[in-house]
């Protein structure tokens, strides 16, 4: 009975290279804090990487390794379904008929697709103009209550929204216009070298983002030449970009608020800081490495669990999926 009345979440994540400490804090750590006290889709959206050119092998690659991360952050396919979207067709299927319901104009507003199309220049391709639908899509499919994401992926759901809205303007209530949910600490990590650009694993320095599989001697060294400030005192301030990222990494691994944090580090220098902050995020991390190592050993039980997810996310997919083609006119 009372698993009927938990609310549910839906949220996906991209097989595109090395997670970072950005898509742990921004992303993961609350899927995994949601598990509990809701009912969890999470996907690995490998029909969204191919919006920019992957290479076959390596996609593949990632695709598992992607799978296997979420298993070893804690996530469990008892609790949760997890599943890789190519695996469900209704996520294509969905996406086309939102397609006939979003305006080209509202698509070219989005600055995902305006960044991405200046750096990937030579493949404007209309997958990636039309990526927030298939993402709509990801979402609507699972009538989620809240969708746990980064603060900029916050434009991508405003539009799922609008066009939850538009449909069942039309056609009666269809699907479940999903609400935001975005963590007020890890929100948004900036990198280590440029504190006021994102932490991002395209990013060429690699000393500016540290991965969540890195080892605890590269997580270290990369905290130790952590772009700081010259004023030599742990606190928030406007133009300490660097130190108040290194505040908010710690302040979300360790749950203390900024002002905690100034009182631990008074009369200690920027060296002492980087120091903890670097081991909070290795211990934080070590656990998840090695669980990592052991899961992405075994494919044979990594492919029983993704097909089961898999089987699970259909049976939901399918049912909202035949709601909306029967609307528009569809025989089904
Ligand atoms: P890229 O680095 O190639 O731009 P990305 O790291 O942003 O990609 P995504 O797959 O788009 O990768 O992001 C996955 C999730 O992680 C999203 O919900 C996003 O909001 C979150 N995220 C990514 N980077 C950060 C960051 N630096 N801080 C907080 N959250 C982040
Ligand atoms: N676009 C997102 C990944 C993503 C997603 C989703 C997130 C694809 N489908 C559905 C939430 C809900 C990204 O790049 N971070």
């Amino acid at each position: 009975m009372e698993m009927e009345t938990k609310k549910k979440v839906l949220s996906c994540i991209q097989p595109s290279g090395m997670l970072t400490l950005g898509n742990y804090l921004g992303a993961l750590k609350n899927w995994l804090n949601m598990q509990e006290e809701f009912d969890c889709t999470f996907a690995v959206a490998d029909l969204h990487a191919i919006t920019v050119r992957q290479e076959p092998a390596k996609l593949r690659q990632q695709i598992y390794s992607t799978y296997a991360l979420l298993l070893a952050l804690g996530l469990d396919p008892e609790k949760s379904t997890l599943f890789i979207q190519s695996h469900v067709a209704a996520h294509s299927q969905l996406s086309w008929l939102l397609s006939c319901y979003t305006q080209f104009g509202e698509m070219s507003r989005m600055t995902q697709f305006k960044d991405k199309s200046a750096k990937h220049a030579d493949n404007v391709n209309v997958g990636l103009f039309s990526y927030p639908v298939l993402m709509a899509a990801d979402i609507l499919l699972y009538k989620p209550d809240f969708v746990p994401v980064g603060a900029d992926q916050k434009q991508h759901l405003e539009i799922a929204r609008d066009i939850a809205e538009r449909f069942n303007g039309i056609y009666g209530d269809v699907f479940t216009v999903p609400e935001p949910y975005i963590a007020k600490t890890g929100a948004r990590v900036m990198s280590l070298q440029d504190p006021t650009k994102k932490m991002s694993k395209s990013d060429e320095n690699l000393n500016s983002w540290v991965a969540i599989l890195d080892s605890p001697d590269d997580i270290m060294r990369k905290f130790k030449r952590a772009v700081t400030d010259s004023e030599a005192r742990v606190c928030i301030g406007e133009e300490k970009h660097g130190i108040n990222n290194l505040i908010g990494i710690y302040s979300a691994i360790t749950g203390k608020t900024a002002e905690q944090i100034t009182a631990e580090f008074e009369g200690k220098g920027y060296g002492d800081f980087k120091l903890a902050v670097g081991e909070a995020v290795v211990e934080e991390l070590r656990p998840i490495r090695e669980r990592y190592d052991a899961i992405i050993k075994d494919k044979a039980a990594l492919e029983v669990l993704y097909r089961e997810g898999a089987q699970k996310a259909e049976y939901a997919a399918r049912k909202t999926l035949a709601k909306a083609m029967k609307k528009v006119g569809f025989v089904l």
